[in-house]
């Protein structure tokens, strides 16, 4: 190779290099849920996290409300690699990811330190390990929060209360199945649907955290709310593998940086809607039952435990309740 051509060849990767760290990388972050809601709170933290870190090289871009799809198909996007980020809830989690359903059992984190700390401890960072031969990178636990059935029918006292009502679950098995064995007739379908289905009343109710039925407004459709908390719903950052194999060590750094300050943003929301959320039911006409017998509707869903236990990760179950005595 002559001097002439290796100059030549010096100055063209020089470009080059200089090109691609200088061209701006844009990523979305889908969610199904409003912008100003807890998930959109914490892509919104995230992307200002990502724009300082990266000292405005990277552009992430909030896709709010569904607008790319419901959370099964976010996943699907991140394994093709058409959705760069998501954050959802683990309703649809398991079918991609099995080793998750253990976090999906009722009645299993006792409140919401218990969950944050055994889902940035040891067993969290396990599980999201987990993601990564599924084409996913589990990037952080983030939250959605201890889940309330909501319905238009009648106020929900007593397990006996739910039977026969048509209320929509996440496409989830477990879910699914406790629900069947409240007498309920369980309907899964992606979130995407839920409100529209509601105002339709193709189905009585369905099941959601606080900060769910607040940022959607579900006092405009739904009359009652059983505070049952009958499961703690987390919630996951993932990232498309195909994307995260292109970054470099240091853009992964600002990645897991951003997660951080995306959990903290959707933790802090959901301590504020949990803290007002009831009150603004009420003021907006909800009939909130929050006297609930809890012990009763645990017994009720105990039979999905001795079902769906021993498939779905019996020893990450028990770790779980140890983690919390
Ligand atoms: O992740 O599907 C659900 O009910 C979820 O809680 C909601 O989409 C937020």
């Amino acid at each position: 190779m002559t001097l002439k051509s290796l100059i030549v060849g010096a100055l063209f990767a020089t470009t080059a290099l200089s090109a691609s760290a200088l061209s701006a990388k844009e990523m979305n972050f889908a969610i199904v849920t409003p912008p100003e809601g807890h998930y959109g709170l914490g892509a919104k933290a995230f992307a200002e996290k990502m724009n300082e870190l990266s000292n405005g090289e990277f552009t992430i871009n909030v896709m709010a409300g569904g607008s790319l799809g419901g959370e099964r198909e976010l996943l699907e996007g991140e394994q093709i690699g058409t959705i760069d980020l998501a954050m959802t809830s683990t309703g649809p989690v398991g079918s991609f990811v099995p080793e998750i359903y253990a976090l999906d059992f009722p009645f299993l984190f006792k409140d919401y330190d218990s969950a944050r700390t055994i889902l940035d401890g040891e067993i969290g960072k396990e599980l999201l390990v987990k993601f990564e031969d599924k084409g996913i990178i589990g990037l952080g636990w983030s939250e959605n929060g201890f889940r309330h059935i909501t319905n238009s029918v009648k106020p929900i006292r007593t397990p006996e209360d739910v039977q026969g009502l048509k209320l929509r679950t996440m496409e989830n098995q477990v879910h699914i199945d406790a629900f069947q064995e409240l007498g309920a007739s369980p309907t899964p379908m992606s979130w995407t649907e839920v409100l529209t289905s509601l105002q339709q009343g193709t189905i009585d109710g369905q099941e959601n955290p606080v900060p769910i039925i607040t940022s959607n407004n579900m006092w405009d459709m739904q009359k009652y709310v059983t505070l049952t908390g009958h499961v703690y719903s987390p919630a996951v950052i993932t990232m498309s593998k195909i994307q995260w194999d292109q970054l470099s060590d240091e853009e992964k750094g600002w990645i897991e940086e951003a997660t951080k300050a995306a959990v903290s943003a959707t933790r802090a929301k959901v301590d504020e809607d949990e803290a007002n959320g009831v009150a603004l039911m009420k003021e907006h006409g909800m009939e909130v039952i929050e006297d609930v017998d809890k012990q009763a509707f645990q017994d009720a869903v105990q039979p999905t435990y001795e079902r769906y236990g021993a498939e779905y990760g019996e020893e990450m179950i028990q770790r779980i309740r140890d983690a919390q005595k």
